[in-house]
């Protein structure tokens, strides 16, 4: 079982919980019973784990999943921070587990910048690094070990071009489409990634992006994103949401303004597009309310256990490692898309689908 601690006033208490974890002197010479948890306490690989926060499903299944791949049956000592999206939450959490001269630090970075003087640290600490989900900027490649995430650019192209294959079937002027973006965590990878594709597709086909609004990723944030949009906006007929929770805000405030979400905006609809494919969001999707959903893959909880175990055989892996995902939509009307030059095929949403899904 990990330990979740919460906020800025971890510190304190996590010292204590890894002290008795590791199993000091003092755990000796308490009865067999206290040195046989002595023993397999002191094999076990202690893991810091510097996570974003609790803002989505997504964010969600992917502690689920770390918790899982880091559990005490499977040999770990997990210390989990959750820095509540706080960027300096975070860069304390990493310099706790350096003091705590933990065995392994993972670290999936709320902000790709503002690394510079505690990844040193970490470096000279000799404490491996093993960063997933969100990326860093390149220029701190040289101060981790790996990192395991998603293209967050070639997410946002697929989605792209499903709107731009959408858009043309349905015989629609690329004049006509009104786009505004829901922003996920600014700067944030998966928000940088997204926003870039996007920009890029708006300027190549044409389209009218007329503003981009603060989510942070947050169903909350999403809706007060939305309803201000709206009233700025009105004309406003496609949404890019940076992820799932943002759109289940934007329907929120879409269908609280009296307006329809769906795909046909000649008819006063308004399309929402997102990320993730979380259940609710696949159900969303079924139901006709977002169009649809660029795929973002959770589970790095085993991806990341198993460059620790090959860390620890002393054999080699992929330093750079990307996760394959898919597209999603409530049917075949696009059958593929394209992006960087390859066709994707688009995944038709069903009941089955939804249920498999488990987050
Ligand atoms: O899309 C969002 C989450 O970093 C890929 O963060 C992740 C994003 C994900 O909160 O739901």
């Amino acid at each position: 079982m990990s330990r979740r601690i919460k906020g800025i006033a971890y510190a304190a208490v996590t010292t204590v919980l890894l002290s008795a974890a590791l199993g000091g002197c003092g755990l000796a010479g308490t009865g067999s019973g206290g040195r046989e948890a002595q023993t397999s306490k002191e094999d076990a690989l202690t893991i810091g784990f510097a996570q974003v926060g609790e803002e989505s499903d997504w964010r969600r299944a992917n502690s689920r999943s770390i918790e899982d791949a880091f559990s005490a049956e499977n040999g770990y000592n997990l210390l989990f921070e959750d820095a509540q999206n706080v960027p300096e939450n975070q860069i304390k959490a990493v310099r706790n587990f350096i003091q705590l001269q933990v065995d392994y630090i993972v670290l999936e970075p709320i902000l790709e910048t503002g690394w510079d003087t505690v990844l040193e640290e970490v470096h000279e600490a000799g404490i491996p690094l093993i960063v997933a989900d969100r990326s860093l900027d390149p220029s701190y490649e040289e101060y981790y070990d790996a990192w395991v995430g998603a293209d967050y650019l070639l997410e946002g192209r697929k989605v792209c071009s499903w709107l731009q294959k959408y858009a043309e079937q349905a015989g629609l002027e690329p004049g006509e489409l009104k786009l505004v973006n829901i922003q996920g965590t600014i700067g944030s990878s998966a928000q940088i990634g997204r926003y870039a594709a996007l920009e890029e597709a708006a300027e190549a086909n044409g389209w009218t992006l007329l503003a981009q609004a603060r989510g942070d990723f947050t169903q909350a944030k999403g809706r007060e994103a939305m309803q201000e949009l709206l009233e700025t906006y009105p004309e406003l007929n496609v949404v890019y949401c940076d992820n799932d929770n943002e759109a289940y805000g934007a329907i929120d405030a879409i269908e609280a303004a009296g307006r329809v979400c769906g795909r046909d905006i000649r008819n006063g609809e308004i399309m929402i597009l997102s990320f993730d494919a979380a259940a609710q969001g696949l159900t969303e999707v079924l139901n006709g309310r977002i169009a649809c959903i660029g795929e973002c893959n959770p589970h790095h909880g085993p991806r990341v256990r198993e460059i620790i175990t090959k860390l620890e055989a002393g054999e080699t892996f992929e330093k750079i490692q990307r996760v394959e995902e898919g597209i999603f939509a409530a049917d075949q009307t696009v059958k593929t898309v394209t992006a960087e030059e390859q066709e994707y095929p688009v995944t038709v949403v069903t009941e089955e689908l939804i249920e498999a899904r488990g987050y």
